[in-house]
């Protein structure tokens, strides 16, 4: 299996380079359009770029093929998509009948489900990661890595092939544990957008620490915009049955910080809305790490959209957050998010949320278990 890449100006042209170099059984994994040159991307030309994968060494003769259609003009826009489609389906076409032809007809080799049986698998690989959200060029990318880790006999074998392609999702997702039960204090402060669920998650970690695992928790907030958001983490201290401190700033931060060193575990709550608060988060990260070791942990929900999650993981560099919490899996049904923000922060995940309830829902991520969820395997 070989897999490459072609650049041109146009689809048509694009698709005749697949064809010249790769034959005519090629078949497109991935089609983006970007400009290429030009100052940072800007004023570049637009150009397309192909993915394409072809079998090493064809077992078995390719059928003529109907004529090649006469080279079109630059088609309109519109158009791109759809003469894209008919290419697909008529590479689709040609890659069903060629399977179907009957073994034996081959100068006396057999076939054994042959190349093709992986062309197969892979596009259908390549969709499936796509339908759930992972990118373009992640799918490719951990196509490219099942081709090149697995030998061609198991290739073959559609649910070998599968298993490769859990394990190279799952290798990707690094994990951390900054709560798990360690002799020494933890601090773990929670960033993040508004509304993501960080409050309702450090009301889950702090009930699950100091009930389940008997361990002395204090809360800290620093959430003081709303008075509401006050109250809602004070009602979970005293149903938990821990100290909330509540802090205008880092000096405030520092003396309660004195106040509880002898907690086992200390959770900050903090607010998440303008750029402005984002320096002062900065700010007090910065003054925590000189005195102490505490572990922020950006909060992202899956309900939100792929490229909004990637602004918030830019912006938020500014805290220099260590680590990933993903909330919200109940509410959605794709979770290749998951993947692409590990992949482009290249930072681990900690846990992942699944529903309102206080302290139940809520496990520490599992990287094998989320790559079944992102495959659609559970
Ligand atoms: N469906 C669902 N809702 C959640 C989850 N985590 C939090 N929520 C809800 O999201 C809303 C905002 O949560 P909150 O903790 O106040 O968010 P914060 O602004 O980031 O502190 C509340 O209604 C929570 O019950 C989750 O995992 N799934
Ligand atoms: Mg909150």
């Amino acid at each position: 299996m070989r897999i490459k890449r072609y650049e041109s100006s146009d689809l048509q042209s694009a698709i005749q380079k697949v064809k010249a170099e790769l034959g005519e059984n090629a078949i497109i994994l991935n089609t983006r359009r970007r400009k290429k040159g030009g100052l940072w991307g800007w004023f570049g030309k637009e150009i397309i770029e192909i993915t394409a994968a072809v079998a090493d060494t064809p077992k078995i003769r390719p059928r003529p093929l109907p004529p090649p259609t006469a080279p079109l003009a630059v088609p309109p826009q519109p158009q791109m998509l759809s003469l894209l489609q008919n290419e697909l389906n008529e590479i689709k076409t040609m890659v069903s009948d060629l399977t179907k032809e009957p073994r034996g007809t081959l100068g006396g080799s057999q076939m054994d489900g042959g190349p093709l049986a992986s062309n197969q698998h892979l596009m259908a690989f390549n969709n499936l990661l796509i339908s759930n959200d992972v990118t373009g060029d992640n799918a490719t990318a951990l196509i490219e890595k099942v081709v090149a880790t697995l030998p061609r006999e198991k290739l073959e074998d559609y649910e070998q092939a599968k298993a490769a392609l859990l394990r190279a999702l799952a290798i990707d997702l690094k994990i951390t544990n900054p709560t798990a039960f360690e002799s020494g204090q933890q601090i773990v402060a929670l960033v993040g957008p508004t509304g993501v669920g960080k409050t309702t998650t450090i009301a889950k970690l702090a009930a699950r620490s100091a009930l389940l695992e008997n361990r002395g928790v204090s809360l800290i907030t620093a959430d003081t915009y709303r008075i509401a958001a006050v109250e809602q983490l004070r009602r979970y201290a005293e149903i938990i049955g821990v100290p909330l401190e509540v802090v205008l700033g880092a000096e405030d931060l520092q003396k309660a910080l004195e106040q509880h060193k002898d907690k086992n575990l200390i959770l900050i709550d903090t607010a998440g809305r303008s750029q402005r608060n984002i320096v002062q988060l900065s700010e007090l990260r910065n003054i925590l790490s000189l005195t102490t070791q505490v572990k922020t942990l950006l909060v992202l929900s899956l309900t939100t959209k792929y490229r909004d999650l990637l602004d918030i993981t830019t912006k938020y560099q500014r805290v220099e957050y260590d680590a990933l919490l993903f909330t919200k899996l109940d509410e959605t049904t794709s979770y290749g998010s998951i993947y692409n923000i590990a992949k482009a922060t290249g930072k681990p995940l900690t846990y992942i949320t699944t529903g309102q309830n206080v302290p139940d829902d809520i496990e520490a991520a599992e990287p094998m278990k989320i790559a079944k969820m992102i495959l659609r395997e559970t």
